[in-house]
């Protein structure tokens, strides 16, 4: 059984996404950042960047912060959505770190300055969604002729699509980018994505473009 700390973000959800993939039996348990609970000193202990989301392993004890790092974790736990070895599993490790150092923090960026605070901080918007699209076309490149951003469906995937679900806060055409679109509405439609999104509570239907 894991326990599973998180909250209606994309950082929460490509982790309850993942679980509800590899069937792990897991209890969610809400930190609500608006609220901050993600500073309570019981929360630290687990998450020591007062961030979410974090996990526990009841059945080792084992609890980690940084959804990177747990992705890897539960994959091999479960010996699922990651290869064992070799350069298929490179493949997706490099892929889940690109989101981790680019999607992550620079939308994130994009959805300060320009969904919440817009007209604040004019060179802010410019440059991180500059950095935004920059990003789409990446991904797009690499979606090209492929179904997947590695060789199968992984944790890579599953960690950059929730920041894909928030295009219309980021402003973006999915239109534009042929080959994240149909890769997006792809996985969008798996039962365990749409079970997933609605971890730890249901704010709405994923968003179609
Ligand atoms: N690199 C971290 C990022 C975690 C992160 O930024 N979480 C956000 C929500 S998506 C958060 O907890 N924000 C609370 C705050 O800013 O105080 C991860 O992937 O786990």
């Amino acid at each position: 059984m894991i326990d599973l700390y998180t909250w209606t973000t994309p950082n929460g959800r490509k982790v309850s996404i993942a679980l509800e993939e590899l069937g792990l039996p897991y209890a969610a348990h809400s930190v609500d950042i608006g609220k901050d609970e993600q500073f309570k000193p019981d929360f630290l202990r687990i998450s020591p960047n007062n961030r979410i989301p974090a996990i526990v392993d009841r059945d080792t004890g084992l609890s980690l912060m940084e959804s990177g790092a747990f992705l890897i974790y539960l994959a091999d736990k479960t010996g699922r959505l990651l290869q064992r070895a070799g350069e298929p599993r490179y493949r997706v490790i490099e892929w889940l770190m690109w989101q981790m150092g680019g999607p992550g923090p620079m939308f994130g960026q994009v959805h300060h300055f320009v969904k919440y605070n817009k007209g604040k901080a004019p060179y802010a918007e410019e440059r991180y969604l500059k950095e935004a699209h920059r990003l789409y076309g990446v991904l797009d490149r690499r979606l090209a002729g492929r179904d997947f951003v590695a060789d199968e469906y992984s944790i890579a995937d599953i960690a950059i699509w929730p920041w894909i679900s928030a295009f219309e806060w980021q402003t973006i055409d999915l239109n534009a980018y042929p080959n994240v679109k149909r890769w997006y509405t792809t996985i969008a439609k798996r039962p365990a994505v749409q079970r997933g999104y609605k971890v730890p509570k249901d704010v709405g239907e994923i968003p179609m473009p």
